[in-house]
């Protein structure tokens, strides 16, 4: 049995879909602090506030879940309009977590870190598993400090929490909210709709991404892996597709032809994607579980623009 906190985000909404594929409806619990518009037959949800201890201790013995998938987080752009706001819930949703996970006896737990935990004298390419990490973001801060947390509780409580540190997530099921990599979700829509996206990164800004398909798959796939093979307890970098804004506007207008691509100065998120790097090195990952991604640029863009022109 399975729960999912945060279940209404970009990649819990997904992952929601997977999980159930893989073990049954009625075994996977779904909660977010708002009630989904939809739910289909047999689908379970329930409304929590995961900083809520003990409204979240009562949802836990209820349904008893052998596995928990924390995905609620504030995310890098909004953490920085409500730094305390993005403390508190990234912190203390995650300890809360840990500690009824501990009081429950609850086995297994994934928790989702991100390539915010690099920072500006981080190497920009091919970062590394481990190097210089100074996050200037509040939301990489609360991610790097929430990898030390979980390495904690692994090595003094046996916990066995797995992690990855996710790249920008391009999807189309569900919007993201409030992230820098957003901009490379917003052009397949405003490609579609008006023919044309003014973006809020310059033209050469290169980053780390990964197609939803790829980071649900590989999620599953560090979930399923035997213990003894994770030797990574605080967060594994994952690698996908890195490119620039002018590259992908490119490959949209390989299928798109009159496209128009244009560019906002001065967003304050392009600071935040300054300091992030611009490419992944994911030995770790492929070693200890295997991973590799299927998809390319030019693949994931005509998957992003077939499903969103038929859905
Ligand atoms: C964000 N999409 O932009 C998230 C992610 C690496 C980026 O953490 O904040």
């Amino acid at each position: 049995r399975i729960i999912i906190i945060g279940a209404n985000g970009q990649i819990g909404s997904e992952l929601a879909v997977a999980l159930r594929q893989k073990f049954g409806t009625g075994n996977v619990i779904t909660s977010d602090i708002r009630h989904p518009e939809t739910l289909k037959e047999g689908e379970i949800f329930e409304t929590i506030n995961v900083l809520d201890k003990e409204a979240l201790k009562s949802l836990l013995t209820k349904h008893q879940p052998t596995q928990i998938y924390l995905l609620a987080a504030m995310l890098s752009a909004t953490g920085e309009q409500y730094p305390q706001k993005a403390w508190d819930l990234n912190m203390n949703g995650l300890l809360n977590v840990l500690d009824l996970a501990l009081e429950l006896g609850i086995k297994k737990i994934f928790w989702p870190s991100s390539i915010a935990v690099f920072g500006p004298h981080s190497p920009k390419q091919n970062t590394e598993q481990y190097c210089i990490m100074d996050p200037n973001s509040i939301y990489g801060i609360s991610k790097l400090a929430g990898e030390r947390l979980c390495e904690y509780y692994h090595h003094k409580y046996g916990l066995d929490i797995r992690s990855i540190r996710y790249p920008g997530i391009i999807s189309w099921k569900t919007a993201p909210g409030g992230g820098t990599t957003d901009y490379a979700v917003h052009i397949f829509f405003e490609a579609l709709k008006h023919g044309k996206y003014s973006c809020f990164l310059s033209a050469g800004t290169e980053l780390p991404m990964l197609y939803m398909e790829d980071a649900v798959r590989g999620t599953i796939e560090l979930m399923e892996a035997p213990s003894e093979n994770i030797r990574i307890r605080s967060s594994y970098n994952l690698a996908g597709i890195s490119f620039t804004p002018a590259q992908i506007a490119e490959e949209i207008k390989k299928i798109l032809p009159n496209f128009e691509m244009s560019y906002v100065e001065n967003d304050p998120r392009q600071a935040i994607a300054d300091s992030w790097p611009a490419s992944i090195d994911d030995s770790y990952a492929q070693l200890d579980w295997g991973w590799k991604p299927t998809f390319d640029l030019e693949t994931m863009t005509k998957d992003m623009i077939r499903n969103l022109k038929t859905n």
